[in-house]
């Protein structure tokens, strides 16, 4: 019994650490595809239409991996996931990265055996209310009824809110978005708390959007990115340095429509990023214009984020870049 128990453990451990140090982009290549996993249907961030194509800021990160890989942008397939179901799928080996409206943070990276390959969208949350409730601020939300989902970032904040201002709330759960947006929009809550840029994007699918209101109160930290599976370096790099490569598109200035000819351009930094001088590519695992095909697919940074969540009526804000009074940061390709 014990020599079947150690035994047991022990093919446990091998098939864990084999998932680990499984090398994705192989298991990609061989497949053909990179398997993103997305959220259930989140206008800006990962949203399907009628005919099943996605869009979205998270959906382009995807995209452009697989234009990295593939130099094809249509490589990927998406696994609409709710945030309950999301680390699972990543661990499990389900998805190979997590692009879904995702808050980094210490827990996450550290007790789930997933890694953040950096930020996309740095967010906070935000509260949401009825107009016709007259309130102007979070503070005067004693007692309020809260409508969120489980399996967030979520729960936690506005909780710490709430204690840490002395006011009572009562929390009202859903697993699935749609189940929260349709309580709200039924009246069974005064608040909908989420990201604000998901308050912006739940909006629109509101019976009345003009006639409910985001509240000045940003009572967290959500920087959200894409996510992998710890033990596999390779692929952490190609998804880490993809994203980095569209922010610095932006700020080098090659856009969709001039990649190929900026191929030419004399600046270093320019050629060193598309591929025509250094073997950037090369020690991704990757051809040496990995980048110029992500950006050829989605365009840079500003690109795709004029094209998703800008519609939101989300303007640029701290996710600018920095040398234009934002926080977005890309290290250099060098
Ligand atoms: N960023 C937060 C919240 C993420 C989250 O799941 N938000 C909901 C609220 S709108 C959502 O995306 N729902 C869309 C869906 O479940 O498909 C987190 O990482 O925990």
């Amino acid at each position: 019994m014990k020599k079947l128990l150690t035994f047991a453990i022990a093919a446990g451990a091998m098939a864990i650490t084999g998932l680990a140090s499984a090398a994705t982009l192989d298991d990609v290549r061989t497949k053909g595809y990179v398997q993103c996993g997305v959220s259930q249907g989140l206008p800006g961030f990962s949203n399907a239409d009628d005919s099943g194509n996605w869009t979205g800021i998270d959906v382009d990160l995807c995209r452009a991996v697989a234009a990295a890989i593939f130099g094809d942008g249509d490589k990927v397939r998406f696994t609409p996931l709710s945030a309950k179901q999301r680390f699972t799928a990543l661990s499990s080996g389900e998805i190979d990265i997590l692009s879904r409206n995702t808050t980094w943070t210490m827990t996450r990276d550290t007790q789930l055996g997933l890694n953040f390959a950096g930020v996309n969208y740095y967010d906070g949350q935000g509260m949401m209310v009825p107009s016709g409730l007259g309130v102007k601020s979070a503070m005067e939300l004693d007692g309020a009824n809260i409508c969120t989902n489980t399996g967030t970032t979520t729960e936690l904040n506005i909780t710490d809110f709430f204690r840490s201002n002395k006011m009572s709330f009562n929390l009202v759960a859903f697993e699935k978005a749609d189940e929260v947006v349709a309580a709200y929009d039924a009246g069974r809550c005064d608040v909908y708390t989420t990201d604000r840029s998901a308050l912006a994007a739940q909006r629109t699918k509101l019976t009345d959007p003009n006639a409910h209101k985001v509240l000045p109160e940003i009572i967290s930290k959500e920087p959200l990115g894409p996510v992998v599976r710890q033990g596999d370096d390779q692929w952490f790099n190609i998804v880490r340095w993809t994203l980095n490569a569209l922010i610095n598109a932006e700020e080098l200035g090659v856009t969709q429509s001039n990649v190929q000819s900026m191929k030419n351009s004399d600046n270093p930094a320019i050629k060193r990023l598309l591929g025509t001088e250094g073997n950037f590519g090369e020690e991704l695992g990757l051809e040496n214009n990995w980048a110029a095909n992500a950006i050829q697919a989605v365009g840079n940074y500003a690109e795709s984020y004029e094209k998703t969540v800008a519609p939101l009526g989300l303007a640029r804000g701290v996710n600018a870049l920095w040398s234009a009074g934002g926080i977005m940061y890309a290290p250099p390709v060098r």
